[in-house]
């Protein structure tokens, strides 16, 4: 059967993973506390609909590192994290935000999933958190929908994800509704092939692919021109020059699937790429964790 996969983006404690686990029927944590809760980004078990699988993957938001609150260090990790879990491309991307002002984050959420690190290939919706208060909730996009016109929204979708406390019997026929019209929107509006960003059918590598967007995230996060990772630099060096210890730096390299792969594949050891490769994700969540939690 076929797979749906979905990326999903926004602003820190905007919802993106409650929306993730209403529409799974997850329950990764989520809180409204002064600090991000997703450390790293995770790919939630595919679950079917209709007559396919489909699988979310959520994400942290990387534009933190402008403020100074995630050093360049743990942005380079995670991002080779997400481009490992990007290796089968995207059918749709999910872009989170809350119902209120535009934020200059939501602009450069927008400006690095969708345009740069996609680069305008794969379809958007924009998901509306904490619309409870509207009746219908629908209510706050037609009042607000001009908003909007700039961006290049397939649909507009007004929600509410929130769960528990003492207002959850309030909250609980409003996440259905949610998760049905996002579902709903999922079929109507996801590729029928998943855009790849890197792989044999794009002639791109895991490596070229890096470095274009690591260097385009520098430049949206307003990072001193010094982070971009410079022609012919190795990723190891790159990642020692932004402050990445060496044993990290050492293993992170070792596991990168597809210079694993390369290397792998020479070996007289038959599939020897492909158990690498699945050693290797296992050892980058380790990884990403390890990093986020220091
Ligand atoms: N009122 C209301 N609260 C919501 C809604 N969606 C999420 N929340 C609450 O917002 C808080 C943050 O939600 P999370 O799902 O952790 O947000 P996140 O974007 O994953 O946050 P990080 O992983 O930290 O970036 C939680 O307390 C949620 O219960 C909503 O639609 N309405
Ligand atoms: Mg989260």
């Amino acid at each position: 059967m076929k797979t749906i996969r979905v990326l999903v983006f926004g602003g820190t404690g905007i919802g993106k993973t409650s929306l993730c686990n209403t529409i799974t029927g997850g329950a990764e944590p989520t809180d409204n506390g002064a600090k991000g809760v997703t450390s790293s980004s995770f790919i939630y078990p595919p679950f079917q609909s209709q007559d396919v699988f489909i699988e979310l993957v959520d994400t942290v938001g990387l534009h933190e590192s402008a403020h100074g609150t995630v050093p360049a260090e743990k942005a380079v990790v995670e991002l080779i994290s997400l481009l490992e879990k990007s290796r089968d491309g995207f059918n749709l991307l999910i872009h989170v935000t809350k119902a209120g002002r535009i934020t200059k984050e939501h602009d450069e959420d927008y400006a690095f999933f969708v345009k740069k690190m996609t680069e305008g290939k794969i379809p958007v919706v924009l998901a509306i958190t904490g619309c409870e208060n509207e009746e219908p909730m629908m209510g706050w996009v037609t009042k607000n929908s001009d908003a909007f016109t700039r961006f290049n929204y397939k649909a507009l979708i007004p929600g509410c994800f929130a769960s528990g406390g003492r207002l959850e019997d309030l909250f609980r026929p409003l996440r259905e509704e949610s998760k049905q019209n996002l579902i709903t929107a999922i079929h109507t509006f996801a590729l029928s092939e998943a855009y790849m960003l890197y792989g044999e059918q794009t002639g791109i590598s895991f490596n070229a692919a890096l470095t274009r967007i690591w260097n385009e995230f520098v430049l949206l996060a307003g990072l001193p021109d010094k982070y971009r990772r410079q022609v012919n630099e190795s990723i190891f060096a790159l990642m020692r020059r932004l402050g990445v210890s060496e044993k990290i730096a050492r293993a992170a390299v070792t596991h990168i699937p597809d210079l694993l792969e390369e290397v792998g594949n020479k070996t007289p050891i038959p599939h020897g790429g492909k158990m690498l490769k699945f050693l290797s994700r296992a050892f980058l969540e380790k990884l990403t964790g390890k990093i986020a939690g220091e």
